[in-house]
C-alpha cells in the first residue's frame, strides 16, 4: 500500500462497505475519471481492516479510507471523503446547497443514517430468536465473526501497541461467542436486545419519513444527504434480503416482526425511486435494478 504513485488520490475500500459507496457514488457524481484514482480493495469479510498496515493509515480500523498527495494525512471517514472529493472539484455543483437551511437539513440528514441505532449491523448480524441465529450462524455472517476474530487476536499479540485491538478483540469476542455455542441463556438478552433494535430501527426509518424534502433528500437537487442515505438503505434492504430495488417488502416484513404495523413511508418510497434512476447510483448498484 502506497500513496505516491499517479494518480494522486487513493481509495481504500471494500464491496461489503456500505460507507465506501459514499465516495464511490460521490466521485461519479462530480464527474472524476477513473484515471484520476486509484482503488485498493481491503478485505472486510476476511478481517484484513484490522491489518497493521492499513491500521497505520485508519486507526480506527474502519472503510473507507483516503489518502491524497494534497492531504496532510489520510481522511478516515466517509462524511470527510465526501467533502474533500467536493471541494477539490469546482466542476459541476457542489453538494452542499449554498442555502443555510438546506445544508443544515443535509447534515441532519448524514448525522441521522450514521447514528448507532440505525446501523445496519442490527440486520446483518443480529437475531431475535433461535431461528434466526441459526439462520445467521448456517451463512456468511458466522464466517465474517469468526475471521475477524482471528485477525483481531493473531494482529493484537503481535501488535501489542496498537492500541485499537485492546478494544476490538473483546467487542467482536462477544459476539463471536454467541455464534459458536449452542443456543442457550445467554442468547436471550441478545434476542431481547435486537428486538428493542428493531424498533429503534423503525423509529429512524419514520424519522427520516418525516425528514425527506423531494424529488431528492433536501429538494431539487442531488447533495452530499443523498450520497449517505443511499449507501445506508441500499445495504438495509440487501441485508434484508431484496434483490432489486423495487423489493422493499423483504425488510418491511423483518421489521413487521417487532413491529407489526410498520410500513416504509410514502416519502422514502419516492426517493428512493427518484435517486436510483440516477446515473451514479445505477453504475454503482448495477445488481439493485
Ligand atoms: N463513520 C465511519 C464508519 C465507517 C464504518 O464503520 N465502516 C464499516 C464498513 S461499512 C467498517 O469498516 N466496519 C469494520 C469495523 O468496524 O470493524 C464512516 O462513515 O466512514
Amino acid at each position: 500500500m502506497n500513496d505516491t504513485a499517479s494518480p494522486q488520490i487513493t481509495l481504500f475500500t471494500s464491496t461489503a462497505s456500505q460507507w465506501a459507496y459514499v465516495a464511490h457514488l460521490t466521485l461519479d457524481e462530480k464527474g472524476y475519471d477513473p484515471s484520476e484514482y486509484s482503488v485498493k480493495q481491503i478485505g472486510l469479510v476476511e478481517g484484513e481492516n484490522f491489518a497493521p498496515e492499513y491500521v497505520k493509515i485508519n486507526p480506527n480500523g474502519t472503510i473507507p479510507s483516503m489518502t491524497s498527495a494534497s492531504l496532510p494525512e489520510p481522511l478516515v471517514d466517509s462524511a470527510d471523503i465526501l467533502k474533500y472529493l467536493d471541494s477539490n472539484r469546482s466542476k459541476g455543483s457542489s453538494l452542499f446547497p449554498g442555502d443555510p437551511k438546506q445544508r443544515s437539513k443535509v447534515e441532519e440528514l448524514i448525522a441521522h443514517v450514521h447514528q448507532p441505532q440505525l446501523s445496519t449491523n442490527l440486520i446483518l448480524l443480529q437475531a431475535r430468536d433461535v431461528q434466526e441465529m441459526n439462520a445467521k450462524k448456517a451463512g456468511i455472517w458466522k464466517v465474517f465473526v469468526g475471521n475477524r476474530q482471528e485477525k483481531l487476536t493473531k494482529y493484537g499479540a503481535a501488535h501489542p501497541e496498537i492500541p485499537l485491538y485492546a478494544s476490538r478483540t473483546p467487542e467482536n469476542g462477544q459476539l463471536y461467542r454467541l455464534y459458536n455455542t449452542e443456543i442457550g441463556p445467554e442468547h436471550q438478552q441478545f434476542f431481547d436486545d435486537s428486538h428493542q433494535g428493531y424498533k429503534d430501527f423503525a423509529a429512524g426509518l419514520n424519522k427520516l419519513d418525516s425528514m425527506l424534502v423531494l424529488p431528492y433528500a433536501v429538494g431539487e437537487k442531488v447533495t452530499a444527504a443523498d450520497m449517505h442515505i443511499v449507501p445506508w438503505f441500499a445495504h438495509a434492504l440487501w441485508g434484508a434480503g431484496g434483490e432489486k430495488i423495487q423489493d422493499l417488502h423483504p425488510l418491511e416484513d423483518l421489521i413487521k416482526k417487532s413491529v407489526p404495523d410498520f410500513k416504509i413511508g410514502e416519502r422514502i418510497k419516492a426517493w428512493w425511486k427518484n435517486i436510483s434512476a440516477t446515473e451514479s447510483f445505477k453504475k454503482n448498484y448495477p445488481n439493485l435494478h
